[in-house]
């Protein structure tokens, strides 16, 4: 394909010849007017807002465009090296608002839109957001992008065109209700089409294996039904630096009706139906975060970006190098986020034994030094395993591949323990039993040069348990990169009036280099900062209390503590153990215990994996809970619970900025990382947490005085797993045997009989591997303490200023540092910029 198009192009170069745009807010609002009328059609009778936003939208793409187009050109001239950030998620959220603070335009546009009597926020809150992700995972991959373009690396993602992105959450009568997210239903001027780099996907089939020319055997996968994946291009820009990286989605789509005449020529209307089926394939995103899907179009979706991206690495390889794949290693390098594109591995050993006809040992070592793999999950249930016959059905040559990757990986574990067929059968790539299976996170492993967790502990626990056996063969291979979030979205764009008192303070350089918070750390005890920390804080919070009284109802009181617990609905993050504290406070509050009462108001948001009986009931549990305590009037403005339906990126915009208490209390050794945690403690929130991921860090950075740490650690939660006895643990605590008796009273489903009985169970279960019983009354007596110390406020405000100021290791401008320095190992590349003259230097 790529060399039909390549042909044209070279016929005309004059039309990439295109002079500057300007950046002014007259030339802005002139495009504006433009794109609305003459591009848009639109006229004086459009009532619809979101045309306006297209045509905004439209007028900054231009923008990007020009640089994209540098950006592209300056990789190209400087044939560097590459890295490639796979990914079965992205969660980009919203483009404008940001591409408008990346490319510096922020003023100009406000002057723009003024004049044509718009708004700013509005043309933001048009845009749908793009969900292409579940939650950490997914956000923390669209993060990276955003330091990768900033910090000027070549570094591109590849991931899918979802259709469908995550479901959007209705709640009904207090349960979750799904809708599909259409959010391409308009057209999304954030893409570009670019049908001339499609690529050809196999599918079923059998391999052949057959003696080529020079009597080589060689294998060939035949029979197949193909998919096209067309590529769409996202622009990820850089901050004020001339570079927009690409984040490049497939879509699949059927191949040309040409092709199914051959197959189907007698039954056209069958023929153009089995388009479907094709295109089935990048239709929804699977919503269930943290545990696997085990479903057989799921590992289509994840073979499919694979084999689509490594062609088209290829494709531009052997385009611009020839067939001499000598330096391919050295120039090219693949990040795995977590084992969903694992099936890359394979898959590179496929094209360049099969179609390129490297050599086993040629084409494993490409592999090995070019695979890198990242693991975000300790837990079970999330770690995934294809059954061998599923396998064999969907990509059969792969499973091939696998089998002898397995059989030379299984001598090298024999020749290193000689007779220890247990370690054999342990780190075996296939699982053995009835329904044997395919342990794709061991396939990431021994296909990779670099395995890694996601915070410190994390890692810790990889090589001590789950990848043991693996870290005492290769311990060279294992390394941690603890997480982070981009400042440019979560401090610089989601909360400007803070970012604007920090520049005030220490000049705007934390916006590219987030250590020098630091700075505002002997600003902490400073009492005129304090005040003007304070004003901006309770500013953001009137704009969250507005924002949930818009989606809830609820008026939460400006003087409450904002106690605020959002993130994916599981019971190993315990939004349960929130709600018994909640209903322990609701029980003082009616027993008349409330001297020296800090009022709360209360938020949990998340949505639960469809499929998810107890997150779901969760859910249910929390807005019932609400109800009773938001209409009562003794409790008034004493308390306040809600449940914020759809949470989502642009949710936490708002959220984040206006919160004063953030709620990281998943059971020890569960949680990866958490990036959330990090979101709130930049924007000042105090974190009560327990000693889980990244709390650890963050817990060292601002010192255990500025934290509310509560809970078992990792090695007591293990300790405990062996005797836990939560009946005993109920009886001895006064406060949750209360809060256990008033749940069982049916007080919070007095219509609705028997509803929580699942919840009440598992919390009394000895098997409960979470461990919510064992620690509430912990986590009671450090909320007492939070409460103790906000009744403080100029105390408060003085963490609040210490946590901003200690959250420089947080940003993912340091973790893609690190990457680079451990891991991929590339130059930065400028973007060629705009002279003084208009033209490009
Ligand atoms: C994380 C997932 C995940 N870990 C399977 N694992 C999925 C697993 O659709 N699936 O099949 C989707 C997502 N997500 C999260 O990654 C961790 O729980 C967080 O602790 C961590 O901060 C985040 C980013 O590293």
């Amino acid at each position: 394909n790529l060399k039909r198009y390549a042909m044209k192009d070279l016929a005309c170069p004059q039309l990439t010849d295109v002079p500057p745009l300007g950046m002014d807010a007259a030339s802005l609002e002139m495009d504006i007017r433009h794109y609305y009328t003459n591009n848009l059609g639109r006229d004086q009778h459009c009532r619809l807002l979101y045309y306006a936003y297209e045509a905004l939208a439209l007028t900054i793409r231009d923008r990007l465009m020009e640089r994209w187009k540098n950006t592209r050109q300056a990789y190209e001239d400087a044939d560097a090296r590459r890295c490639y950030y796979l990914s079965l998620e992205f969660l980009m959220g919203r483009t404008l608002g940001n591409a408008v603070l990346n490319l510096g335009l922020d003023e100009e546009i406000e002057k723009a839109l003024n004049n044509l009597c718009l708004r700013y926020e509005d043309m933001v809150d048009a845009e749908p957001d793009a969900g292409l992700g579940n939650g950490g995972l997914g956000r923390l991959a669209a993060c990276f992008l955003d330091s990768c373009a900033t910090l000027q690396l070549p570094v591109m993602g590849y991931g899918i065109r979802y259709e469908y992105g995550m479901f959007r959450q209705n709640i009904n009568n207090g349960y979750q209700v799904e809708e599909p997210d259409h959010w391409l239903a308009m057209t999304n001027r954030w893409e570009v089409e670019r049908r001339e780099y499609r690529q050809r996907i196999k599918f079923g089939g059998h391999s052949e294996h057959y003696y080529d020319d020079n009597g080589r055997r060689r294998a060939r996968w035949v029979d197949t039904q193909d998919v096209q994946a067309i590529p769409y291009d996202v622009p990820i820009p850089g901050f004020n630096n001339g570079t927009v990286n690409t984040l490049r989605l497939w879509r699949a789509e059927a191949t040309e009706e040409f092709d199914l005449g051959e197959f189907n020529a007698g039954d056209y209307a069958g023929s153009v139906a089995a388009k479907n089926e094709a295109e089935k394939i990048t239709m929804v995103l699977y919503p269930n975060d943290a545990s696997e899907n085990g479903k057989n179009l799921r590992l289509g979706q994840q073979y499919f970006l694979a084999s689509a991206s490594l062609q088209d690495v290829i494709d531009r390889w052997t385009t611009i190098k020839g067939k001499d794949f000598s330096r391919f290693a050295e120039l090219n390098c693949f990040q795995l986020n977590d084992t969903h594109p694992c099936c890359a591995v394979p898959e590179l050993m496929r094209l360049l034994l099969d179609v390129h006809h490297l050599t086993w040992d040629e084409a494993w070592e490409i592999v090995q030094a070019t695979m890198a793999y990242t693991n975000h999950t300790l837990l079970p249930e999330a770690l995934e395993k294809w059954s061998v016959r599923m396998f064999q059905h969907l990509l059969p040559r792969l499973l091939e591949i696998i089998y002898e990757i397995n059989a030379r990986f299984l001598k090298e574990v024999a020749l290193r323990w000689p007779g220890d067929l247990e370690r054999q059968r342990r780190m075996s790539l296939i699982e053995e039993g009835p329904v044997p299976q395919v342990r794709m996170a061991y396939l990431g492993i021994v296909g990779s040069f670099s395995v890694n967790g996601v915070a410190a502990l994390h890692s810790r626990l990889l090589q001590q348990g789950l990848f043991r056996d693996f870290y005492e063969m290769w311990p060279e291979k294992f390394n941690n990169k603890t997480n982070g979030v981009t400042q440019r979205r979560w401090l610089a764009y989601a909360n400007p009036l803070l970012a604007e008192l920090i520049s005030s303070r220490i000049g705007s350089g934390w916006t590219t280099d987030l250590a020098q918070l630091k700075q505002l750390e002997p600003l902490a005890a400073d009492r005129a900062f304090q005040q003007q920390w304070q004003q901006v804080k309770n500013a953001n919070k009137e704009l969250l209390a507005d924002f949930v009284a818009d989606k809830c109802g609820v008026a939460f009181p400006l003087d409450s503590l904002f106690d605020v617990q959002v993130k994916r609905i599981h019971e190993y993050k315990r939004q349960l153990l929130n709600i018994l504290h909640v209903i322990h406070l609701y029980q003082r509050i009616k027993q008349g215990d409330i001297a020296d009462w800090v009022p709360r108001a209360i938020l949990i948001g998340g949505k639960a994996a469809p499929g998810y009986a107890m997150a779901k009931l969760i859910i249910k549990l929390v807005n019932n809970v609400a109800t009773v305590i938001n209409h009562d009037p003794q409790v008034g403005d004493l308390l306040k619970l809600v449940f914020l339906p759809n949470y989502n990126v642009s949710a936490m915009e708002i959220i984040c900025a206006g919160t004063d208490l953030s709620e990281q209390i998943s059971t020890a050794g569960k949680e990866a990382s958490g990036t959330g945690n990090m979101k709130f403690m930049m924007n000042g929130a105090l974190t009560i947490g327990t000693l889980d991921g990244a709390n650890i860090e963050m817990r060292e950075e601002v010192g255990a005085d500025n934290f509310f740490l509560f809970g078992l650690s990792a090695e007591e939660v293990e300790e405990r797993r062996r005797h836990y006895d939560p009946a005993a643990i109920i009886a001895a605590d006064k406060h949750l045997g209360q809060v256990m008796q008033l749940l069982q009273s049916a007080h919070f489903n007095q219509f609705e009989p028997g509803i929580f009985d699942p919840i009440i169970r598992a919390i009394v279960n000895p098997d409960d591997l979470w461990m919510v019983a064992a620690d509430f009354d912990s986590y009671r007596i450090a909320q007492e303490e939070v409460s103790r110390a906000y009744r403080d406020q100029q105390g408060w405000t003085r963490m609040s200023i210490l946590n901003s100021a200690a959250s420089g290791k947080f940003s993912t401008d340091r973790t893609m540092h690190q990457y680079n320095e451990d891991i991929w190992r590339l130059q930065a590349v400028a973007a060629r910029k705009v002279g003084e003259d208009g033209k490009y230097i």
